[in-house]
């Protein structure tokens, strides 16, 4: 009797060492916006960088892509459980953004048309860590995923990869972005699962 109830009870799928504690599996790719989506026109969007000395580094639509269009293979973390595995982006490296950034301000506050922010740490998102993409899975980013343009770290969990991404704000320290301040952690790294604050 005891091995028959170990056959229901006992068997587990070996876990994947892709997700991180406490994240599972999804195929499809869940929407979470804190408000509606704006639409933005490419022919009338820009990124902009700036610093403490008030220089602002702009790109344009063309510009950013003339800058050099990478894929990246990578899976995604949203705190609220779900990883996507082995998803295929395309965007432009933010150390290629930063090459004539000139700073000496350590923290990032991502800002998005629609009003969205975040904080980054400027070590994380550099050395390959991050990009501003345009393109998920083959397709053009649909707008209810930020769309023309959204952040990508997914080094940290998903909400640090703002939507419809409008600037990178250098600072001289590490303020709370829109989630950060209703009690999201400040970093927000899934491997040691730094969820709330
Ligand atoms: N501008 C903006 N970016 C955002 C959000 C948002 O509400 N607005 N939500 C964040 C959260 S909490 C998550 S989990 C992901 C969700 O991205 P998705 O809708 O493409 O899955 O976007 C993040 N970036
Ligand atoms: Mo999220």
């Amino acid at each position: 009797m005891s091995t028959f109830t170990r056959g229901f009870t006992g068997r587990r799928r070996e876990r994947d060492d892709r997700l991180p504690p406490g994240q599972t599996k999804v195929d499809d790719w869940p929407v979470l916006s804190a408000g509606p989506s704006p639409r933005i026109d490419t022919a009338k969007w820009e990124f902009t960088i700036r610093t403490e000395s008030d220089t602002v580094h702009r790109w344009n639509w063309d510009e950013i892509h003339a800058l050099g269009v990478e894929d990246i293979t990578t899976d995604i973390h949203c705190v609220t459980h779900w990883s996507k595995l082995g998803m295929d982006w395309r965007g432009v490296s933010l150390d290629r953004l930063f090459e004539n950034v000139d700073t000496s301000y350590d923290y990032v506050m991502a800002r998005s048309y629609g009003g969205y922010t975040t904080n980054v740490p400027l070590d994380e998102l550099l050395d390959g860590q991050s990009w501003i993409a345009f393109e998920a899975d083959g397709e053009p980013l649909g707008i209810e995923h930020g769309g023309p343009a959204r952040l990508l770290v997914p080094k940290l969990y998903f909400w640090k990869s703002a939507k419809w991404i409008r600037g990178l704000q250098m600072m001289p320290d590490d303020q709370p972005g829109f989630w950060e301040q209703a009690g999201y952690h400040l970093h927000g790294d899934p491997w040691k699962e730094e969820r709330y604050w």
